[in-house]
């Protein structure tokens, strides 16, 4: 949906901004969190009736935080997103069908149908494509905020990690040198209490992964990333302090990884009681119950939108399933074989 259409569906009613929001961007807030989950229960389903392949990582749990972090970039930004981000490359400007051709492996999709998993970028967008090598992008993101800060093009970087990938060396050395480089670029580690089948207990001694950016002499903020208004209000003030040239910030959103690592994965190592814990911070529901008490969207017009975002995911589907996958020679075409 356009913003002008989303608009229209604003009840018009007094509203004091929250954080900065208007009524319209609340709106357009829940209909990219929305979108995110609707497209990717798609996926879901696509992989159990064998029509994906290879690892089908969603972002259940997550959509506040890679909606609402991504949601306070300009156009020039630039955004780095990890696997669990599809919802921050549909607010950069990436397209549904586009997505859909990604992640079914279609020809005409952005990688031609080399890859099916969330590694493309866009040019247009300033969206970074990511590696599957955890902690690698942190510093390519810093590079590209060192890329802006020489340019004096007055970018931002947002780069997400995961809680897991903050245990890796490229973690450190990553925001060290953001640090002392005073790079405009905002780490936001998306903390959803497991890396695999890890949980944090296994992963850090800390009480806060955030508390680390001290050592980096970096502000460290945690977030409840479960509320995206939260996680907005604290992105906006961390890209709009490095936006100054006052450097880099660390991030710590809390949010639950509300299905398996990937579709394969039943995570039934997670205890039943703390999956019932973060089912009741379901970051959309938390949304709708905001919209609702602010009085911005009756729960009719708020169904109207989700009509509608099921009309528009199900088209970029019928497009992608009916669309090629690259022909044989062609399908090997620049792809590194042993
Ligand atoms: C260097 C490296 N080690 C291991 C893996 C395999 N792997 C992919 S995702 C993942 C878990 C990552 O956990 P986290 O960073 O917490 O992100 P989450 O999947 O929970 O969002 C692992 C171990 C990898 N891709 N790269
Ligand atoms: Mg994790």
């Amino acid at each position: 949906m356009t913003q002008a259409e989303l608009s229209e569906l604003v009840k018009r009613s007094e509203f004091t901004p929250v954080a900065g929001l208007s009524a319209e961007d609340c709106v357009t807030l829940y209909y990219y969190m929305q979108l995110t989950r609707t497209f990717e229960m798609r996926l879901a389903s696509f992989y159990r009736q064998g029509k994906m392949v290879g690892g089908v990582y969603l972002g259940t749990g997550n959509e506040a935080t890679s909606v609402g972090a991504t949601y306070t970039l300009e156009d020039r930004d630039i955004l780095a997103p990890t696997h669990r981000d599809i919802g921050a490359h549909f607010v950069k400007g990436e397209s549904l069908r586009a997505m859909a051709l990604q992640l079914l492996g279609r020809a005409e999709g952005p990688t031609g149908g080399k890859d099916n998993g969330l590694h493309q970028g866009n040019k247009e967008i300033n969206t970074l494509g990511m590696i599957s090598h955890l902690g690698a992008m942190i510093s390519v993101a810093a590079g590209a905020a060192l890329a802006s800060k020489i340019k004096k093009s007055g970018q931002v970087a947002i780069h997400f990690i995961g809680d897991g990938t903050s245990s890796i060396g490229d973690f450190h050395e990553g925001l060290n040198f953001a640090s002392v480089m005073e790079l405009p670029v905002v780490y936001i580690i998306e903390n959803n209490q497991y890396a695999y089948s890890t949980p944090n207990s296994k992963q850090y001694a800390c009480d806060w992964i955030a508390q680390r950016a001290h050592g980096f002499d970096m502000p460290g903020i945690v977030v409840d990333g479960t509320d995206v208004v939260e996680m907005y209000r604290v992105t906006k003030w961390a890209v709009e302090r490095a936006r100054r040239g006052e450097g880099p910030a660390l991030i710590e959103s809390q949010t639950m990884r509300m299905r398996g690592h990937s579709e394969h994965d039943s995570a039934d190592y997670v205890p039943q009681k703390v999956m019932e814990k973060w089912e009741d911070k379901d970051p959309i529901d938390i949304l709708k119950n905001y919209l609702r008490d602010w009085g911005v969207l009756t729960d009719v017009t708020r169904e109207q939108i989700d009509e509608q975002i099921e009309s528009e995911v199900e088209k970029a589907f019928e497009y992608a399933l009916d669309a090629p996958v690259p022909e044989g020679p062609e399908a090997a075409n620049g792809v590194y074989a042993r």
